[in-house]
């Protein structure tokens, strides 16, 4: 590895604690927040990341399933959310989640992201029928399904506590959650981005439970809009104390906010140097977190590939049928295939590893092989 030059002064007492494995405070992610040295950050970032994994770069074969756009929150960061009788709203018919599943199956999934709007009308009984019928179908596929914000949801419409909400969907099929919705915790920025939604606490607590029961979940963090330096550390030490006390989060994607079709769309799009300092500072914040991705979609094939040197392990997966950035302006593909994650990550030195949801290792000469190279996203919408 080539040697660590501060060009910031600032930099070196956060540097010292980092090459000798302490824990970094608040005051240090503000240093590193405040600091242009993105070299140096990402130096720094990049030793946890290799002591952590060497030079594997994981990956995973999955598909996106957005069952209903409908949502009754109207967050002003998202462009996805629609009423029901909105243009382009719509909600998916039980078969025809299905038939995205076998068409995942076909693709070779191991995994199915599921995640969608708070709907008005569809009962909590829809999401355990639509999660035990993906299980009868798609027996070895790992159901990643629902954020914290719709376990709150799904708590409220069917008068459940949180845990029991839990339990049923645990029950009916999730093997664990998304990381989705976390936003920034502090009240001041939720009021603005996001007031409908279950409070920080709120989102932290069922994160807890989750845990608590057996899911583990994934962890996010949207940056790039309102929020300020202090409220971004805030976030992430809120989430590395919760890391400390249940050890349930597997992964903590940084998420750069997309403004196009928000109510936000006056604010600039976030650079390709906020989006580095942003892994590489999680990356040095979260030491209790063994996983850090850089999702493609959101971070561009191009910036997420640089990112495997500056903190991130994981380029997330194949995805297939993404609706949340593209309704705000993502540019990015639908679908990377396999064979061009490999060759993103090979170009970066790092060695591609296909995982599952959890990160075991995957070996796909015990599967059979998957159908066709080319997903169908042709099925239509129930609008
Ligand atoms: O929950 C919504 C955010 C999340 C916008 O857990 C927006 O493995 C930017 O959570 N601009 C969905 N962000 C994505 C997500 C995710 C993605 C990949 C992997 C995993 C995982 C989770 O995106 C939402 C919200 O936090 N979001 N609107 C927007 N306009």
């Amino acid at each position: 590895m080539a040697e660590l030059i501060i060009d910031d002064a600032r930099l070196k007492p956060v540097a010292e604690k980092v090459l000798a494995g302490e824990r970094l405070g608040f005051d240090d992610g503000i240093a590193l927040y405040r600091s242009p040295d993105l070299l140096a950050i990402g130096w720094l970032a990049n030793h946890v990341r290799e002591k952590r994994h060497g030079n594997i770069c994981y990956f995973n074969i999955n598909r996106h399933i957005n069952p209903t756009n409908v949502c009754v929150a109207h967050c002003r960061l998202c462009a996805f959310g629609r009423s029901p009788d909105a243009p382009g709203a719509y909600t998916f018919a039980l078969e025809e989640i299905f038939a995205r599943a076998e068409q995942g199956i076909r693709e070779g999934a191991t995994e199915f992201h599921l995640v969608g709007g708070l709907h008005p009308d569809l009962p909590f009984q829809y999401f355990l029928d639509l999660l035990r019928g993906l299980k009868q179908r798609c027996p070895g596929v790992h159901l990643k399904a629902f954020t914290m914000v719709e376990v709150g949801y799904f708590a409220r419409i069917a008068k459940l506590s949180i845990r029991d909400t839990l339990l049923a969907l645990k029950e009916a099929g999730v093997d664990s959650l998304p990381g989705g919705g976390a936003e920034i915790f502090n009240p001041r920025v939720r009021k603005v981005i996001c007031d409908h939604k279950v409070s920080g606490q709120q989102w932290l607590n069922i994160a807890r439970t989750a845990h608590q029961i057996g899911l583990r979940s994934n962890a996010t963090m949207l940056y790039g809009h309102i929020e300020t330096e202090e409220e971004r550390v805030e976030h992430l030490l809120l989430l590395r104390e919760l890391q400390d006390e249940t050890r349930g989060f597997v992964a903590f994607i940084p998420l750069a906010f997309h403004p196009e079709n928000t109510a936000l769309s006056h604010l600039p799009k976030t650079t390709g140097f906020a989006d580095l300092k942003n892994i590489a500072i999680s990356r040095l914040l979260l030491d209790n977190f063994d996983h850090i991705k850089a999702y493609w979609v959101m971070l561009t094939p191009k910036i997420a590939q640089i990112a495997l040197r500056f903190g991130a392990d994981d380029m997330d997966g194949t995805v297939v049928e993404e609706k949340i950035y593209h309704d705000a302006g993502a540019t990015t593909a639908q679908f990377t295939p396999r064979a061009e994650l490999e060759r993103l990550i090979r170009e970066a030195g790092r060695v591609p590893v296909e995982r599952d949801t959890l990160y075991g290792p995957i070996d796909r000469s015990k599967m059979p092989p998957p159908a066709g190279p080319r997903p169908d996203v042709s099925l239509t919408l129930n609008v």
